[in-house]
């Protein structure tokens, strides 16, 4: 993968159809600043066409410390900070709504807006060292990349209002049963786990993955009503493509895999 777009602070690599891309400022315990989330939104928007999907992952012991705080230690231009958190949401909008699926590998520290870049990725790997944090109410700010949107649907309201009350942070397996993680990894092991799922997901029609990123969340924020008719058109449009339809026809003419039971 080309990185000439790419700010220092992030590097990516492919292997085969899939962009593996690492938060690359482990001196800085990969905080991110403005630079950082502008390459991320540029990534996703200039996603080669054959990449099927993305790995996000971050160098040395932390996945990310969240906003780099030097950046607004000194913020007085009430419009500006309302820009600069918008920054953040239209990065973060590209990769959840982007056309690929994004598995994020966690690890260390993964706090404040580290923990809303996690959370705007579809599914998340996270290794035994990973703990979460929202330690915005120490600092006296609060969630501006989309994290009082995306965190409680994650683990709810209470839980995400308990570790911003009281700093409480979350261990990796307090996190998973939370419902941040759909993944538990050993350590040093959520790459390889990050790259199998990612391979998997590559693997399916991209008119269904499509669907998946694009119309299954907002289907499920909808009055049912909505949603079951907008399930319908889905549908429809996904069965009725040539890529389905030669997928109906490999399963029926006993080409295709069939499902396998857990630990098979
Ligand atoms: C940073 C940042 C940062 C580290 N902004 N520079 N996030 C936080 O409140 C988390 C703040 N960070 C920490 O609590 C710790 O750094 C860690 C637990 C993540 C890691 O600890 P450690 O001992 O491995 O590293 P360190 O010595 O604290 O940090 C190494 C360097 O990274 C150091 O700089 P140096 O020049 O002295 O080497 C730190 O100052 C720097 N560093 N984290 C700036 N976050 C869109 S709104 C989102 C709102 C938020 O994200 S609030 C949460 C902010």
């Amino acid at each position: 993968m080309p990185d000439t777009q790419l700010p220092a602070t992030l590097t990516s690599q492919r292997d085969g159809n899939i962009a593996i891309l690492k938060l690359s400022r482990g001196a800085k315990r990969n905080a991110l600043n403005i630079d950082t989330v502008l390459g991320l939104r540029r990534f996703f928007m200039d996603l080669p066409k054959d990449i099927g999907a993305v790995v996000l992952h971050g160098e040395g012991d932390h996945f990310c410390a969240g906003l780099d705080l030097g950046e607004v230690s000194g913020a007085t231009d009430l419009h500006e900070s309302i820009l600069h958190s918008q920054t953040w949401h239209r990065a973060f909008h590209e990769m959840q709504f982007g056309r690929v699926p994004v598995i994020c590998v966690l690890h260390g520290a993964v706090v404040g807006g580290g923990l809303e870049l996690a959370a705007s990725t579809h599914i998340r790997v996270a290794e035994r060292s990973a703990y979460y944090g929202l330690p915005e109410g120490q600092r006296g700010i609060f969630l501006g990349g989309g994290g009082s949107v995306r965190i409680p649907r994650l683990i709810g309201v209470p839980l995400v209002q308990d570790m911003m009350l009281t700093g409480r942070t979350l261990s990796a397996e307090e996190g998973h049963a939370a419902g941040i993680s759909q993944y538990l990894a050993a350590e040093g092991g959520g790459l390889a786990k990050g790259i199998e799922l990612a391979r998997k997901a590559a693997g399916n029609a991209a008119m269904t993955n499509f669907a998946v990123i694009s119309a299954l969340p907002r289907i499920a924020e909808s009055h049912p009503d909505t949603g079951l008719f907008t399930e319908s058109l889905i549908a429809a449009i996904a069965e009725t493509t040539p890529e389905a339809q030669k997928r109906l026809r490999d399963f029926l003419e006993k080409r295709a895999a069939k499902i396998v039971k857990p630990g098979e």
